[in-house]
């Protein structure tokens, strides 16, 4: 491992290879960390049952080079978990990215050594590397919560999180399995463990939002499409408001139209799948009456598919907005409920106690499990950034910077923490769009910005801090516009005891964000001090 480096990057996951490509074409000199034994992030912890891309296949891919294409094929319109990590693979073979790279360790801290203008980066093997530049591409995703219900140490059976699944065999054959949470993993995981269990046993807390994703072979005309104008292609997406191409999407108010036409476009969007029953009209996160429309949709189609009634009534959600909670795509969820194995326990009404020895016990009786999995969620967006214990200007930590709730300028960079880059941080568009166009975007910034500064004779550059008050402003001046805030969701941080609520990204659209992120740059980095050395200087054009 050198001793220093131009550049450390935290993190083997999509952010992370895509930039030890980039950094190695500028020619400097980049080192990198990964906990997992293997590249891959999120796609390599994910491996849960039914762990699928909620973006198209043909959208959820790298567009940095033309040879990303050679010798890749997508098999679904939406990539299993196993798929996308071999298309991980594949890219880091072809581009040779792994070889700066520390697998199964893990950064412990990073200290501002201000006075040599560098970081100081210690890893869980002991390490010390010292860097000029310090990226964080650790995923928004990427912390599970930990099981926060009493009594897992007196459980006898296997326990598993689907965020940390684990790499060898999960058991689920004949078991009696408990899944612990609605989410995404939740609703992705549950038809397929309800086919291979014994019996299945489902804790709903909240029920959420979910729309049949319409899974299949990739549309030879869209792979044909995508693939003669690749770039192009990829390079419209980044022109859009979530980064894949809205193809259902009226423009329209919902409330503009009759109530057949509305119908009409509702059903529409269902059978085409992705999250088009929000886009199909343009007020449907904002206006009241069009989420009320679309949430009546919804629960008419949940009442249409479950048999039982009452079981029908406590999967609908009724306590939030529709879409203000990550809305979820699947494959059979709501018709799992009409198996003869699989149960449903609404524990608003029930609410659990404790894990016992053999299982769960909720305020009306235990029930004896296996297997328990804990689809529970994550510590999303700070998360992953807090557990890396950064110190910057002044020995201010982020932990102590983020009291309050997180503070970035643009989610790429944040006050008193000069020349450390963020992957999708807080108050980037992030999770709201197609994350590998935010990671190839903000990865071709810090690129390019890093870049800058070498070529001008600059080697610090911070976020001023009346910008990123300005900024954060203006993030929160949108989300209030929005019914996002009306949700306890992780998008609000309300998921996690304490996390102060906070709407942790941009929600004014990719395309929008692009802008405003070129803009700044063509003025001169408006809202950056970059300097050389001590002095600080205008930034040179
Ligand atoms: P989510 O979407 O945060 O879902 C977690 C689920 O677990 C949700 O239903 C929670 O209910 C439930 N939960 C969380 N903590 C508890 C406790 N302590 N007891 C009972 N139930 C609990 O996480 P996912 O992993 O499914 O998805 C995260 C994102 O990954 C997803 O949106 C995609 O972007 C990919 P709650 O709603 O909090 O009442």
């Amino acid at each position: 491992m050198p001793p220093s480096v131009d550049v450390v990057v935290v993190g083997a996951g999509f952010a992370g290879l895509y930039a030890h490509y980039r950094f190695r074409e500028l020619g400097l000199t980049a080192f990198g960390f990964e906990a997992a034994p293997e590249i891959g992030g999120t796609w390599f912890w994910n491996r849960y049952p039914g762990a699928r891309c909620d973006v198209e296949s043909l959208d959820y891919a790298y567009s940095f080079a033309p040879e990303v294409l050679d010798g890749w094929r997508w098999s679904e319109r939406f990539a299993t978990q196993p798929e996308i990590l071999q298309y991980a693979n594949h890219v880091a073979d072809r581009f040779d990215l792994r070889r700066e790279i520390a697998f199964e360790t893990r950064v412990t801290s990073a200290d501002l050594d201000e006075s040599a203008n560098e970081w100081l980066v210690r890893t869980d093997r002991g390490d010390t590397v010292r860097c000029r530049y310090l990226m964080t591409a650790v995923g928004s995703l990427s912390l599970p919560k930990p099981p926060e219900i009493d009594g897992l140490d007196d459980y006898r059976g296997r326990w598993v999180q689907t965020g940390a699944w684990p790499r060898e065999p999960v058991d689920v054959a004949g078991k009696r399995v408990a899944v612990i949470g609605t989410g995404s993993s939740g609703i992705q995981s549950i038809p397929i463990l309800a086919e291979q269990a014994a019996h299945l046993t489902v804790f709903q807390r909240t029920p959420n939002f979910s729309v049949p994703a319409h899974n299949g072979p990739v549309d030879p005309a869209y792979e044909a499409e995508v693939r003669a104008d690749h770039a192009a292609h990829h390079k419209r997406n980044r022109r859009t408001k979530g980064g894949v191409p809205s193809r259902i999407n009226t423009g329209l108010p919902a409330m503009s139209v009759s109530e057949e036409e509305r119908r009409a476009r509702f059903e529409e969007a269902w059978g085409f799948g992705t999250f088009s029953l929000q886009s199909v009209f343009s007020d449907i996160s904002s206006n009241p009456d069009s989420n009320a429309a679309a949430a009546a949709f919804v629960h008419e189609k949940i009442r249409s598919v479950v048999k039982d009634p009452a079981t029908a009534e406590t999967l609908m959600p009724k306590s939030f907005p529709f879409g203000t909670k990550r809305l979820c795509l699947d494959t059979g969820y709501y018709a799992t409920f009409n198996r003869d194995n699989v149960d449903l326990v609404d524990i608003r009404e029930t609410p659990i106690e404790r894990i016992t020895a053999d299982g769960i016990r909720t305020t009306e009786q235990e029930y004896p499990f296996d297997l328990i999995v804990f689809a529970t969620g994550f510590d999303a967006v700070t998360g992953p950034l807090l557990a890396l214990n950064i110190t910057g200007v002044n020995g201010v930590t982020l932990r102590e910077a983020w009291a309050d709730g997180p503070q970035s300028y643009l989610g790429l960079m944040i006050a008193g923490f000069p020349n450390l880059f963020t992957v999708n941080g807080p108050s980037s568009p992030s999770v709201l769009a197609n994350m590998l166009q935010t990671i190839e975007h903000h990865v071709d910034w810090i690129a390019d910005t890093i870049d800058h500064l070498e070529k001008n004779g600059l080697t610090r550059i911070e976020a001023d801090a009346d910008a990123q008050v300005a900024w954060a402003h203006e993030v929160a001046n949108m989300a209030e516009k929005t019914l996002y805030t009306k949700a306890n969701s992780w998008y609000m941080g309300a998921n996690v005891p304490g996390k102060p609520r906070v709407f942790l990204m941009y929600i004014g659209g990719l395309d929008r964000y692009v802008e405003r992120v070129e803009s700044i740059v063509a003025d001169d980095y408006a809202g950056f001090t970059l300097s050389a050395g001590g002095d600080r200087m205008p930034a040179v054009r």
